[in-house]
């Protein structure tokens, strides 16, 4: 907010302006009062001018902030992790606007919490029929009156899903992706603040007492129905048979519903790296550092990553002093948007244009290769890359190998493709270890620093 001028900057302004010394002389054929009511004016137009001349200084003091502000873009295809390590830079560098972020987190996690019981719900429906009512006989799973009864205790967790998510993307209406998601620029921790009016309005249904009940207390009344339908065998062996793998999908949380589906929830660090909402379009973050280089300002440029949403990047190549490329090495899924084709193939597309942009040739570009820990259990599950990516031959099934295989083929590429040379930088990272994170980061932020200090030595 522009400061509104003192009285003193005031005086001294009137009376070192010509206008106003000679307008409180008195003119000919005018009563006091015109001359009072002129003055009056003159003194207004004074202050209207001063305090436009403040906002303009205001403005431009802002606008110099933000051009020596080191800009970050983060890119990547959907699902990559680059939400997280924009979390990640909030924990290690803006700890206290997190912490005020808290609440909406645990309603994101929530949330989470009850898409996958929609999920399972919806699979025992496709498996057993719309109400559970007439099983035909000769299914391999038996539906008990249990079932049914948990079908109807957990009911209103659906009503919440539906109002839920069309509070945070109402645009989309019907058509919004099964994925709970946010419209770029749409305050949505703002939205899912529990003391916003819309918020509770979205919130409030028939809770399975016949009341009417927050977020926070209809989760909290289903906890038992909710573990006790995760942990039914018949359940599990429904979701198996029909290869819904909840535990590989992003915000799963049914493992902690014990913590998480209580009236005193508060989530951690870890639960809230852990969260899933999808972003749409492009959002800009502004950091005013709180940890280090206190006060000095970053910008974060998160981007929507699936298919549709990449047109969006372009503008947002200019002037930025990084990018940061989140790659998952996970090699054995496909896109959610192009079940054709393969993530770390759509990845490695992607790395190319991104490496040959011209507009974006005197930009660094640091790559994570992301979701370490998946790969990490996929290969101890005895997957072997060989079957998805041919290419890989006999070479050893292990971690070290594979990272390798995939690190020299992003390296390559980098080198091939920049228009100009440039280092490749390159980490292995885990973006829900939040330690790790914090650590990489620190060193991120050095390494940008020393970089634009030199960039402004050579200009
Ligand atoms: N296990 C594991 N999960 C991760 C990792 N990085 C991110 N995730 C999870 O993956 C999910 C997707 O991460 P996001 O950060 O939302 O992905 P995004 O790139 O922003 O996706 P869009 O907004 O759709 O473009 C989240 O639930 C994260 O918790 C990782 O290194 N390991
Ligand atoms: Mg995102």
């Amino acid at each position: 907010m522009p400061k509104r001028p003192t009285s003193r900057q005031q005086d001294a302004a009137t009376s070192a302006n010509p206008f106003i010394r000679n307008s409180t002389e008195q003119h000919a054929h005018e009563t006091q009062d015109e001359r009072d009511s002129r003055i009056g004016r003159a003194h207004d137009a004074q202050r209207i001018s001063l305090d436009i001349d403040i906002e303009i200084a205001e403005a431009k003091k802002a606008w110099d902030r933000k051009a020596k502000a080191v800009k970050i873009l983060l890119l990547g295809q959907a699902e990559s992790g680059k939400s997280t390590v924009l979390k990640n830079f909030q924990i290690a560098f803006t700890p206290k606007h997190f912490a005020r972020q808290r609440a909406a987190w645990r309603m994101v996690i929530q949330m989470n919490l009850i898409k996958s019981v929609k999920t399972i719900l919806e699979a025992l429906e496709e498996e057993w029929g719309a109400s559970y009512a007439s099983p035909p006989t000769d299914r391999r799973h038996t539906v008990t009156s249990n079932h049914r009864r948990l079908r109807m205790a957990l009911s209103p967790l659906l009503v919440l899903d539906t109002s839920l998510n069309r509070l945070l993307s109402p645009s989309t209406g019907s058509d919004s992706p099964r994925e709970l998601s946010v419209r770029a620029g749409s305050p949505w921790q703002l939205l899912l603040s529990p003391t916003s009016e819309t918020f509770q309005r979205s919130t409030r249904v028939r809770s399975p007492t016949g009341s009417s009940e927050d977020l926070t207390r209809v989760v909290a009344a289903c906890r038992q129905d909710i573990i006790a339908l995760w942990e039914d065998s018949a359940v599990r062996e429904v979701l198996r048979d029909r290869e819904v793998s909840l535990e590989a999908s992003s915000g799963f949380f049914l493992h902690d519903t014990a913590r998480i589906a209580t009236a005193d929830y508060e989530p951690t660090d870890a639960d809230i790296v852990r969260a899933r909402i999808r972003t749409m379009g492009v959002e800009e973050h502004k950091f005013v550092m709180e940890t280090t280089d206190v006060g000095s300002e970053y910008y974060l440029i998160d981007v929507g990553g699936s298919r549709s949403m990449r047109a969006q990047w372009i503008p947002f190549f200019e002037n930025v002093n990084a990018i940061i490329f989140l790659a998952p090495l996970i090699f054995n899924q496909v896109l959610e948007e192009d079940s054709n084709v393969n993530r770390l193939q759509d990845s490695l597309g992607l790395w190319k244009e991104i490496c040959g942009t011209r507009l974006l040739q005197h930009t660094n570009i640091i790559l994570f290769l992301n979701k370490i820990d998946v790969l990490q259990e996929t290969l101890a599950s005895g997957v072997r890359v060989q079957k998805y990516v041919t290419s890989y031959g006999d070479l050893p099934n292990d971690f070290l190998n594979v990272v390798g295989y995939f690190k020299a083929k992003f390296m390559g590429l980098h080198r091939r493709l920049s228009p100009k040379p440039r280092p490749f930088l390159c980490y292995e990272t885990s973006a829900i270890d939040t330690q790790a994170m914090s650590t990489m980061l620190h060193g991120v932020r050095e390494m940008l620093l020393r970089n634009n200090l030199e960039k402004a030595a050579v200009i």
